[in-house]
């Protein structure tokens, strides 16, 4: 019999990815209902994931895994960090944002960082993991796949923004690929 495990997330971009890694196991996937929001009170991403799974899973009874993720520039101390999300209202207002900032600044090295935690039905947290996949922030955007802040993000190992490339090579270098790869064969034993 297969359980029911709601995907914490209200960001389309993320739910495609959370569902490419997701799909085949022995879970029945659900979405979170859009007007239960949780705030993104912690302080760290693990912390923020943590919150929303447990919430979620509390508010509805059922399982629950979510994502908490974001850029960390270190030409800006860490930002965007944990608030990548509330850099901006649009993904081009916060890319837009994050180029000004940065402006002609020559290092650019950046990281993605992916919180993940997976609550039970009285909400405590049954598993997480952490993924990080380290790049440089370009001075234009190149590329049109991918979500967020992917056209901006570039892999030098293969001379690739996240938006450049195939669903499948961003889900094996990435930041969320790395924290689902850590993750799924824990996910299996529950
Ligand atoms: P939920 O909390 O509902 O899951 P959110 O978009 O608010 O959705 P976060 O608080 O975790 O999620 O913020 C993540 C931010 O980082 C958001 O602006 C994303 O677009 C960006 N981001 C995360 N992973 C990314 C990826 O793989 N590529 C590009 N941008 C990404």
């Amino acid at each position: 019999m297969s359980r029911k495990l709601i995907v914490a997330t209200s960001n389309p971009g993320k739910l495609r990815e959370m569902a490419e890694y997701l799909t085949g196991l022995n879970w029945q996937l659900e979405l979170k209902p859009q007007e239960l929001e949780i705030a993104e009170t912690g302080t760290t991403f693990i912390a923020n994931a943590r919150l929303k799974a447990s919430e979620v899973a509390k508010a509805l009874g059922e399982w629950a895994i979510a994502d908490d993720s974001g850029l960390v520039v270190d030409a800006l101390n860490g930002a965007p960090g944990i608030y990548s999300a509330r850099y901006g209202k649009t993904d081009t207002e916060r890319i837009t944002r994050l180029l000004t900032a940065l402006g002609e600044e020559s290092q650019r090295q950046a990281k993605f960082i992916c919180a993940i935690a997976i609550a039970r039905p009285d909400g405590t947290i049954a598993l997480e993991t952490k993924g990080v996949c380290p790049g440089e922030i370009l001075r234009e955007t190149r590329g049109e796949g991918g979500f967020g802040y992917d056209p901006i993000f570039y892999v030098p190992e293969l001379q690739k923004t996240f938006a450049q490339m195939s669903s499948e090579t961003k889900n094996r270098v990435s930041h969320r690929g790395k924290a689902f790869a850590q993750l799924l064969p824990e996910l299996a034993k529950l």
